[in-house]
């Protein structure tokens, strides 16, 4: 049985895989075969359980009985006669396990030298058309299980349309394991059991059954009894039927299955599609609010520190456009959950996020069979709750790098200073001047720098200096705060792309990988 516990174990995985994504009665099903034939290939595929099944009255325990050549099972003329399924098994002791399984407590051991016939069980079903349900339902689960299905029909009614089109047609994939026996041919005529036998292949055959071989018995007789032991026992010592009949369940199953999974290839993820939901989450998130906080909040800390100290000092009276956000501070190293104080999306911006998510799935779930398609749309909203939080996250936790880049600033507040200094120094020698001129004290020696009083040079010239200073550093502090504005941008973005590949794309490439994994395994198990 090699390939086999691979093919069950793989329809299995399929059927796992397909759960919630295709049709459920079709998943069912295929998870049912698969469990039962991972059940059958656990007991020993030495055995083989052969049924004998069909309407009530066609002679299904009268058949057993001469099979057997025991009086073991109730035959009779009142309908219907058998209840519980009876299991005739030839062998050295009774495969417990096996029979448990099949749910058959009546068992009876076929004495050992009747026959060197070994490893079967034969069983006697009750009627498939039965007015009692539970017959019925024994019936359909064994027929389930089996590994070969004997069809008991009788002269009036082989071409019955409930066993036809309720097991027979059904079972198609399953006629090399079964064979019809026409019943009661001590009733008919040679030429009555040639026509009939004529009419039930023809039949056999347009239901695709032609593989299905057909005998005539008569259990009264034992007429044709021998030819239809010898074909159950040709297929017990082939050891082949078990393995036979689960292989066709697989395959009726994958049949069955294979259409839900699709012929499309996997969907790839288009760049333009995440671009579009990076964009949209980044607006979202208020991505550009800080962006111009970075700018706001460079220009004036830019200025203050390499403003005209004089003026400066305005600078310091308006709120820090960064600060207000909670944003771009040295934080607590294990700050667990850091938060800004950005405001939330407007509608519009959720409006787009919304339509960028669907847009995402949709694109994601092109060619996918329906069930799957709406599992990725799915998988694409599914953490749509949670993004406004992550996006504050991931932007309260982004490097905006701030800090860097302002050291020159620290030069040039130390030269301001200076140039204070030099101010200060020359409006106080000016007013020692003054001060010794109204005292009418002797005025100190004269100074002269480049044709001009050294008092005015300092203080005019300070003065002078720092504000043309000031003027170059707003200069520098502009372009600085447009390179800050773009590598807070290229941050955000970084940050918020990650979000939306964690929480949107992530379980979107899951659903992908998952119809991938289901596609894989149904062809395995075909
Ligand atoms: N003449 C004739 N009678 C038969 C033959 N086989 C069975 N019978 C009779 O048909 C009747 C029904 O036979 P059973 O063997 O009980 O039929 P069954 O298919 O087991 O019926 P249920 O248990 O009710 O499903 C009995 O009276 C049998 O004697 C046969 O080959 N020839
Ligand atoms: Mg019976």
């Amino acid at each position: 049985m090699t390939g086999l516990a691979e093919r069950v174990a793989a329809l299995g995985e399929a059927a796992r895989l397909s759960a919630g994504r295709a049709d459920d009665e079709v998943v069912a099903r295929a998870a049912k075969v698969a469990a039962n034939a991972s059940s059958r290939l656990a007991f020993s595929g030495d055995w083989t359980v052969v049924a004998l099944a069909g309407a009530t009255g066609s002679g299904k325990s009268s058949l057993f009985n001469a099979i057997t050549g025991t009086q073991y099972a109730q035959t009779g003329v009142r309908r219907p006669t058998t209840a519980q399924t009876m299991a005739a098994v030839w062998g050295s002791e009774v495969p417990t396990a096996l029979l448990d399984w099949l749910a058959v407590t009546r068992r009876q051991l076929i004495p050992a030298p009747k026959s060197d016939v070994t490893n079967l069980v034969l069983l006697d079903l009750p009627d498939h058309d039965s007015t009692a349900e539970a017959h019925r339902l024994q019936v359909d689960r064994l027929v389930e299980l089996v590994d070969m299905l004997v069809w008991v029909v009788d002269p009036q009614k082989y071409a019955d349309a409930a066993l036809h089109e309720s097991y027979l047609i059904p079972l198609a994939g399953h006629a090399a394991v079964m064979i019809v026996a026409l019943n009661q041919i001590d009733r008919l005529s040679d030429e009555e059991v040639q026509r009939c036998m004529g009419d039930l292949r023809r039949l056999l055959d347009a239901e695709g059954l032609a593989a299905s071989a057909t005998v005539a018995v008569s259990a009264e007789t034992g007429q044709g009894v021998p030819e239809l032991g010898r074909r159950i026992l040709a297929a017990v010592r082939e050891k082949q039927t078990a393995a036979k009949r689960l292989a066709a369940d697989i395959s009726r199953a994958v049949a069955e299955l294979e259409p839900q999974l699709g012929t499309s290839d996997v969907p790839e993820l288009e760049r333009k599609v995440g671009r579009r939901l990076t964009d949209s989450l980044v607006a979202a998130a208020g991505g550009e609010v800080v962006v111009d906080a970075v700018g706001r909040a460079w220009r004036l800390r830019g200025a203050y520190a390499t403003g005209w100290p004089m003026l400066s000092w305005i600078a310091k009276l308006r709120a820090d456009p960064l600060r207000r956000l909670r944003l771009g501070e040295k934080r607590a190293e294990l700050d667990p959950a850091p938060r800004t104080s950005l405001p939330g999306a407007a509608p519009v911006q959720t409006a787009q996020v919304d339509m960028a998510v669907r847009a995402l799935g949709e694109q994601a779930a092109t060619g996918l069979p329906r069930g799957w398609a709406d599992a990725v749309k799915e998988a694409a909203r599914s953490n749509r709750a949670l993004l406004p939080g992550r996006l504050d996250a991931a932007i309260a936790g982004t490097d905006l790098q701030f800090e860097r880049g302002q050291s020159w600033w620290t030069v040039v507040r130390v030269l301001q200073w200076l140039l204070i200094v030099a101010v200060v120094a020359g409006l106080g020698w000016l007013a020692v001047d003054f001060l010794l001129l109204y005292l009418q004290l002797p005025a100190l020696p004269g100074v002269t720098w480049w044709g001009f009083p050294a008092q005015t040079v300092l203080a005019v010239g300070g003065a002078l200096a720092g504000i043309v200073l000031a003027g170059v550093c707003r200069i520098g502090v502009e372009l600085g705060a447009r390179r800050k504005r773009v590598r807070a941008r290229t941050a955000i973005r970084r940050s918020v792309a990650t979000v939306a590949s964690t929480e949107i794309v992530a379980p979107v490439t899951a659903e992908l990988d998952r119809y991938q994994r289901a596609r894989d395994a149904i062809r395995k198990a075909r």
